[in-house]
Formats: C-alpha cells, sequence, structure tokens
C-alpha cells in the first residue's frame, strides 16, 4: 500500500489524508489515555468498536438531519470525513451529574440534573482543557457569538436524539462530549458534529444495574473495558450475540493436506 500522508496524530486517533481534496480518513487506535496521558494503555479492540459505534451515530445523526462531518466507514478500524476547520473547543453536554462536574461541585454522582447543561472547555493538552465561559470564547476568537449559539443549538440536538436511542436499549446517557468543525462548501461555511462520539466520550450507565460501559472503566482501572464498548455495540445492534468485534489474536489455520 502507498504510504499515506499523516495529517495530525492525537491520542486514540490518526488523520491521513483522504482520497480526495476536502476528504481525510479518520484512523482509530487502540490507545487508551486520561488525565491528559498521564494514564495510557493500549487495549486490543478498542479502536475497531469506537469506528463501528461512532459510524453508527453519525449515520444516525446523519439522518435526522443533524449535520456531522462523517461521510463512510472504510474498514475495521478507518472511516472517510470530510475535512474541517476544528473549533478548539471540547463541548460537553450533562443530564446527570458525574465525573468533573461531581467533584468541582461537590454533587453525588448519580444525581440527575434539574435541566441539562452545557459547558465548553479549551482544547489544550498542554493546558489541560480548562473550561471556558462564552466571553472567553468570542473574547479570544475561538468562535464566535453566532456560531456558539450555532453549537448550542447542535449539542442539544445530539443530546436529545442520543438519550432516546441509549434509553431504547437500556442505557443512561449521564453525558458526552462533542467537537464540531467549520464545513466549507462554496462560499458557504456551517458547523457540523465532528471527531467522534462513542463510550470514549461519553459516560452511559445501565439504566438498571447503574454498571458503568464508558471509558470510566480505564480511568478508574475497573477493567473490563473491550466488554463493556462491546456490550454498547451489541444493544445498538451493530455486533451481533457473541461476536468479537476483533479475532482475539492470531487463529492458527490448518491447511488441508495435499491429495
Ligand atoms: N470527555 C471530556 N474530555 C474528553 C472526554 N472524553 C467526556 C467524558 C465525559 C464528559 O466529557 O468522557 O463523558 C465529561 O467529562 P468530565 O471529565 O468533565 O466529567
Ligand atoms: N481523553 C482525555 C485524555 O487523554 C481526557 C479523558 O478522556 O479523560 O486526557
Amino acid at each position: 500500500m502507498s504510504r499515506r500522508r499523516r495529517i495530525y496524530e492525537g491520542k486514540a486517533k490518526v488523520l491521513y489524508e483522504g482520497p480526495e481534496p476536502g476528504t481525510l480518513i479518520q484512523h482509530f487506535k487502540d490507545d487508551a489515555t486520561a488525565f491528559n496521558n498521564k494514564k495510557h494503555d493500549v487495549i486490543d479492540g478498542k479502536g475497531v468498536l469506537n469506528n463501528r459505534i461512532s459510524e453508527y451515530v453519525f449515520l444516525k445523526l446523519n439522518e435526522i438531519g443533524v449535520p456531522t462531518h462523517f461521510i463512510k466507514r472504510l474498514n475495521m478500524r478507518e472511516q472517510l470525513i470530510r475535512e474541517v476547520e476544528i473549533i478548539p473547543l471540547e463541548v460537553v453536554v450533562r443530564n446527570v451529574a458525574a465525573g468533573s462536574l461531581s467533584t468541582r461541585l461537590g454533587i453525588e454522582e448519580g444525581t440527575q440534573l434539574p435541566r441539562s447543561i452545557i459547558e465548553f472547555y479549551y482544547k489544550n493538552d498542554q493546558l489541560n482543557d480548562p473550561m471556558v465561559s462564552e466571553e472567553h470564547i468570542t473574547a479570544f476568537g475561538w468562535a464566535t457569538t453566532q456560531e456558539i449559539d450555532d453549537i448550542i443549538a447542535l449539542a442539544i440536538r445530539v443530546n436529545d436524539f442520543l438519550s432516546g436511542l441509549f434509553l431504547g436499549v437500556g442505557i443512561r446517557l449521564v453525558d458526552f462530549k462533542m467537537e464540531c468543525g467549520r464545513l466549507w462548501e462554496n462560499d458557504m461555511m456551517r458547523i457540523v458534529v465532528a471527531d467522534e462520539i462513542s463510550p470514549d466520550s461519553c459516560r452511559l450507565w445501565d439504566i438498571k444495574s447503574n454498571d458503568k460501559l464508558d471509558k470510566d472503566r480505564f480511568r478508574r482501572d475497573m477493567g473490563g473495558l473491550v466488554e463493556a464498548y462491546s456490550e454498547v455495540a451489541r444493544r445498538l445492534g451493530i455486533i451481533s450475540e457473541g461476536e468479537r468485534a476483533q479475532p482475539a489474536g492470531p487463529v492458527l489455520v490448518k491447511s488441508e493436506p495435499e491429495k
């Protein structure tokens, strides 16, 4: 295979030049990081599952008219996407208190919030992705007021849709992070959902047992991450009962003796 030009390498994904101008290939790695790379591991099978789950979610979003960067899945680990200019914000939507909100405000994990809360974090590893307000975003030119309005409208639609989607398969969408990008078509620019939406970027709890089916299993050293992500994929109907997203390892293929 010809060597592709690598455009960007992040903690869990790599972006390569796409086959046509304005496209990129998004490759999902097995790397798991947390607390800004202080914790790192390679978890066999994670990339394949996130590729499939994110494909599923983005296809559904496209179907209901939420614009995204997603074009199509290419193989086990890769998908074709539109090249966008990433807005340097992590947009977090919360329905139930957990994680940094619980820590910061002393609200017990699992407390239903009076309404969904949207937060913005400035995407900057050196600074540990600090939380910022709309004032910071407009003052420093990361996005305009109009763009923030568009991002909030998208975030609400994604949250409403995903909450229902997961509820239908017995999963509570506690919170999630999304990223947005500017997509140019001729002289028109619109804001689209970019990056990924997967158990790496959502908190997903089983509705009955409250079992965690997301990256907190890694962050909190609980183990069972691939099993949990597989369970999400299975419930969404992406993989079938008993199927693994990837063979467990090299399989010895016995060749028939020559006759
Ligand atoms: N998130 C934030 N930065 C990276 C990710 N993946 C996601 C978490 C969680 C939500 O944003 O996975 O679903 C809120 O995270 P936290 O740590 O602020 O509570
Ligand atoms: N992905 C981020 C990191 O590597 C944050 C997280 O998911 O905890 O630090």
